[in-house]
C-alpha cells in the first residue's frame, strides 16, 4: 500500500507518524489520544484498516473480541477502577479517522 493510501493509524502502526504507544500485539495497537477527553484516553486500533463498524465481516470476530478482552486489562494497567468506551461510526456518528478504533476513557 502506498503512503498516500494508508490511514493515519496505519502510518502510526508502521512508525511513519509518531505516537505514544501503550501496547501492541499481532492484532492491534494501543496509543494515547492526541486530544485527550479524560485523564486516561486510549485508542485501541486493529492492525487491519477496517474503515467503520459497517464494514465488519465475520472474519473480524476474533480481532474485535480480542480488543474487547484487552479493555479491562488496559484500564487496570492505567490504574483505572472504571472507564467509558466509545466507537464513533460514520461522519454523522462523529467519526474523524476512518479506521475503526475504540476510545477508552477514564479518570483516576
Ligand atoms: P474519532 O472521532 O472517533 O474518529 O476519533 C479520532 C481520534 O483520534 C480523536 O480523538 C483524536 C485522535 N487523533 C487524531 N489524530 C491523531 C494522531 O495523529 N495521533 C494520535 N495519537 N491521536 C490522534
Amino acid at each position: 500500500m502506498s503512503t498516500e493510501d494508508k490511514t493515519l493509524f496505519c502510518k502510526i502502526i508502521d512508525r511513519e507518524i509518531p505516537a505514544d504507544i501503550v501496547y501492541e500485539d499481532d492484532k492491534c495497537i494501543v496509543i494515547k489520544d492526541i486530544n485527550p477527553k479524560a485523564k486516561v484516553h486510549l485508542l485501541i486500533i486493529p492492525k487491519k484498516p477496517i474503515p467503520t463498524l459497517f464494514e465488519l465481516t465475520p472474519e473480524d470476530k476474533d480481532c474485535m473480541g480480542h480488543m474487547m478482552l484487552l479493555l479491562p486489562q488496559l484500564a487496570q494497567s492505567q490504574g483505572l477502577e472504571g472507564f467509558k468506551t466509545q466507537i464513533n461510526t460514520g461522519e454523522s456518528g462523529g467519526q474523524e479517522v476512518f479506521h475503526i478504533h475504540i476510545h477508552l476513557m477514564g479518570n483516576k
